[in-house]
């Protein structure tokens, strides 16, 4: 049965409850059904992908003939979407039509970094020479390699060319170290390759989903949760481990509210039960699997009744999910995560889950995770990099060494002299480009971040919208939105290999450049004229798109290409013999990566601190109508849902004596207190030892009219930061915080 968009809907706005849907925010959610009146308007169709996620689904933008953008719809061939785009694609018309945006160059003239009530209005020739100056005086001084780059987005490729012909690869992307970093380096310690984007989970098939955490129908991540919906509906099983009642709970045959940071005992005492009880797939890790021995012999104390004290779970239902998956392998699948920087052990935590899947025989099976295919695109023509002299990887030896991405956090860190007192450590970075990251909002400690910045010699920020970020920096350059510009083509594995393309569907807004043309640009005027031997981007997917039997006018009509394969080749075939890129080319349930240095070869459960009496364990997530910070001040998502609120148990605020709707300040651990005031929900769906907020509220910007000072921001309260050795990525989910029932402010100044 297919599930029609009313249903999809219900799933996606399930984790809204009490957020009032106006009549303008439903026909934002729905009108793309209304294909008549699409032909009635006689509107224009131009292909596009959504940039309001990383989901990166595939559309296309309706345009009448004035050139208003009437509305965004998914396209019908796109696997990340199936035709389908989620509440937050939908109203990514708004981030164009933001009254709000940055419209030209900004260059601060005068005052101290951070003082942004200084910046003025330039000419882009003038902000890009400014820029090239700066970037040559680092390079001088310091190496080339001293300029870094934070990019989250489209722009990352543009700029990153640019800056690996200036000389460093110092590019770094807050979707590792903040997000999916430690999932990364656990699963490629155990399978030989990481999970990637979008998740090959064959979740179609499945019988038996288990959400560690993951809060699908909240993370609206598109194609995933149209397969959740799915699995709902035929009646699939779904265990989700979550101290919160999320909305995928809701939908749970098995729902565990698990104490906070406990997840390695429950997912060792599954490994403990699926061994001794004889439930794997004996078949399956005979054949491929590495140090199955010692792992029954590493788990032997791990009983239910172990886990049961750490996790508060009761030993019966720990059983019962277990019997769950065992009945449903192998098309089973523990679902590997996606922002699992939790409590600094979180490569650990990933480990568990990718032996759990592999004693499952879950991975490359059908209802378990499918062997996923990315098309090759040729490469257009340009002279290779220059060979940087240092990385950032020389400022912390030893440290991090299994992570494959840059860590963002290393960067900014590598940018505060005082943190380089390692010997040997020699990079010390000097100036950042900062591309579609709001890194005041992303990175957790901003007073680290705002060290970092002060360190600088210079910063440029390139966004659309005036952001905390741009107001710390030199120069701001206005980028156009996704709808009004080209971008390198999407290129992502999924079940069958696709290219998509972007592409304007109207005239770029004010005076906003798109980022292929900001750093060919930039290069130009530094000097790099050998790496933008083009003159515009189109020649660049012309040329691509020839290399693989298509062309840029083939993609302008049909936005995106598909290319055959067989369903056979999406899963092992049986008895297939399967070379794993691990040191034993097996499955590894003991790794040897991890030995060789010098970390826990099987994943160790380590006790972490609970809250203090009076605190309550900061708990944060994804409402279904927002993206992080980015959509915060966009009209139409705004009106959706304008503030976040936090989450209180009815006996904690029975205590307190809150009341639902009333406004307090939240203050951590490290006496921190919140910008700004939120409000409070009480709920039994939290536990009574935390409370949660949506991540991206509480701007401080002044300028986002609709978005400033409304809720509370979760990453002013996130100061104790619990970095994973392994992977870099920075565990968030170790700070505590009190309620403030008076505005501390007022009292300051009385
Ligand atoms: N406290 C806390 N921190 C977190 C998280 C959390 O839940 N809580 N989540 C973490 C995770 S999982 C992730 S992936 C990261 C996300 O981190 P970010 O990607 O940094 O998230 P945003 O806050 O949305 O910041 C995006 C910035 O890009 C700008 N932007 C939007 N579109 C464009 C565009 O087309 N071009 C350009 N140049 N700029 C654009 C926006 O205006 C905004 O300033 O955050 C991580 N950090
Ligand atoms: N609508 C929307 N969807 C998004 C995004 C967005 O901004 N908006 N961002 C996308 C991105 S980049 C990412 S990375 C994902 C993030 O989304 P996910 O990877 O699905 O989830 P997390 O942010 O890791 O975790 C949030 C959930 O973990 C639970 N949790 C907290 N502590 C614990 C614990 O100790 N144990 C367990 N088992 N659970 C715990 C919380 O209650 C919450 O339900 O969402 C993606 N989808
Ligand atoms: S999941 Fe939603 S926001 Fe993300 S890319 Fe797809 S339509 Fe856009
Ligand atoms: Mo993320």
């Amino acid at each position: 049965m297919k599930t029609t968009r009313r249903q999809f809907i219900k799933i996606s706005s399930l984790g809204a409850a009490g957020v009032a849907f106006t009549s303008q925010s439903v026909n934002l959610m729905y009108n793309q059904t209304s294909t008549e009146k699409t032909d009635d308007l006689k509107l224009n169709r131009t292909p596009t992908y959504c940039e309001v996620c990383f989901w990166k689904c595939a559309g296309w933008v309706h345009t009448d003939k004035e050139g208003n953008v009437r509305k965004i719809t998914g396209n019908d061939d796109d696997q990340h979407s199936n035709g389908r785009f989620c509440p937050r694609g939908t109203g990514g018309i708004g981030m164009y039509y933001d009254e709000n945006r940055l419209k030209k160059p900004l260059i601060r003239r005068k005052g101290e970094r951070g003082e942004s009530e200084y910046f003025e209005e330039a000419s882009w020739d003038e902000a890009i020479e400014l820029i090239a100056k700066n970037m040559n005086e680092v390079k001088e001084k310091y190496g080339a390699e001293c300029v870094a780059l934070f990019t989250h987005g489209s722009g990352g490729k543009h700029f990153g060319h640019m800056l690996k012909a200036f000389g460093s690869s110092n590019i770094a992307a807050p979707s590792f170290a903040q997000c999916r970093g430690p999932r990364e380096v656990g699963f490629e310690a155990t399978f030989g390759s990481g999970v990637g984007s979008p998740e090959p989970l064959d979740i179609r098939n499945t019988k038996c989903l288990v959400l560690i955490g993951s809060h699908l129908g909240e993370n609206m991540h598109n194609g995933q949760v149209q397969e959740m919906s799915q699995l709902i509906e035929r009646n699939g099983t779904i265990i989700t481990v979550d101290p919160r009642f999320s909305t995928a709970a809701s939908k749970s045959k098995i729902w565990l509210p698990i104490r906070p940071a406990t997840d390695i005992a429950l997912l060792l005492s599954w490994i403990h039960i699926l061994i001794y009880e004889n439930l794997y797939d004996k078949e399956y890790v005979d054949k491929y699997a590495y140090g199955f021995e010692d792992l029954k012999e590493y788990v032997k104390d791990f009983t239910p009744e172990w886990a049961a004290i750490e996790t508060s779970l009761e030993p019966h239902k720990i059983r019962e999910a277990a019997y769950e998956m065992a009945n449903a392998s192998p098309a089973v699948i523990v679902h590997p995560g996606r922002h699992v920087t939790w409590y600094g052990d979180d490569t650990q935590r990933s480990r568990a889950i990718a032996i759990l899947n592999a004693i499952l025989g879950s991975y490359g099976r059908r209802g378990g995770f499918y062997i996923a295919e990315k098309y090759k695109v040729p490469k257009f023509p340009a002279p290779k990099y220059p060979k940087p002299r240092r990385t950032w990887r020389d400022a912390f030896p030893g440290k991090y060494t299994l992570a494959k991405e840059v860590v963002s956090s290393g960067i900014c860190d590598a940018t505060i002299p005082l943190n380089l007192t390692t010997p040997g450590n020699t990079c010390n970075i000097k100036a950042w480009i900062v591309n579609g990251t709001n890194l005041i909002a992303t990175l957790p400690n901003i007073e680290n971040t705002l060290s970092a910045i002060q360190h600088l010699e210079f910063m440029v920020v390139v966004d659309t919208m005036p952001m905390e970020i741009t107001g710390w920096a030199d120069v701001v350059l206005p980028e156009n939105t996704y709808i009004e510009r080209y971008d390198m083509l999407r290129v992502a594995k999924h079940r069958k290999p696709a290219v998509a393309l972007r592409m304007p569907a109207v005239e770029s807004k004010y005076d906003s450049k798109p980022a292929w043309w900001i750093a060919k640009k930039l290069g130009e005027e530094l000097g790099l004229n050998d790496y933008f031997k083009y003159e515009s981007i189109e020649e660049i997917l012309d040329y691509q798109l020839k290399g693989i039997g298509s062309s840029l006018a083939e993609m302008q009509k049909i936005g995106v290409k598909t290319f055959e394969r067989s369903y056979d080749d999406l899963y092992y075939k049986d008895g297939e013999d399967i070379e794993f890129k691990t040191a034993t080319g097996k499955i590894e349930l003991y790794s040897i990566a991890l030995e060789q240095e010098g970390f826990d070869p099987f994943p160790k459960y380590t006790k972490h601190p609970q809250p203090e009496e009076g605190y309550y364990r900061l708990n944060y997530g994804r409402a279904p109508m927002h993206t992080f910070s980015r959509t915060t001040n966009n009209p139409y998502l705004a009106d959706l849902m304008d503030e976040n609120s936090v989450w209180i148990n009815p006996t904690v605020a029975n205590e307190w004596g809150l009341e639902n709707g009333q406004r307090i300040w939240l203050q951590n651990q490290d006496g921190i207190i919140s910008s700004f005031s939120i409000k409070v929900r009480i709920t039994e769906r939290i536990r009574f030892d935390s409370v949660y907020m949506v991540h991206g509220f509480g701007h401080t910007n002044k300028d986002l009219k609709r978005a400033y000072g409304r809720g509370a921001a979760d990453t002013e309260m996130i100061t104790n930061v619990m970095t994973d050795p392994i992977s870099g990525g920075t565990g968030m989910r170790g700070n505590f915080v009190t309620f403030l029932t008076d505005d501390p402010r007022e009292e300051a100044e009385a």
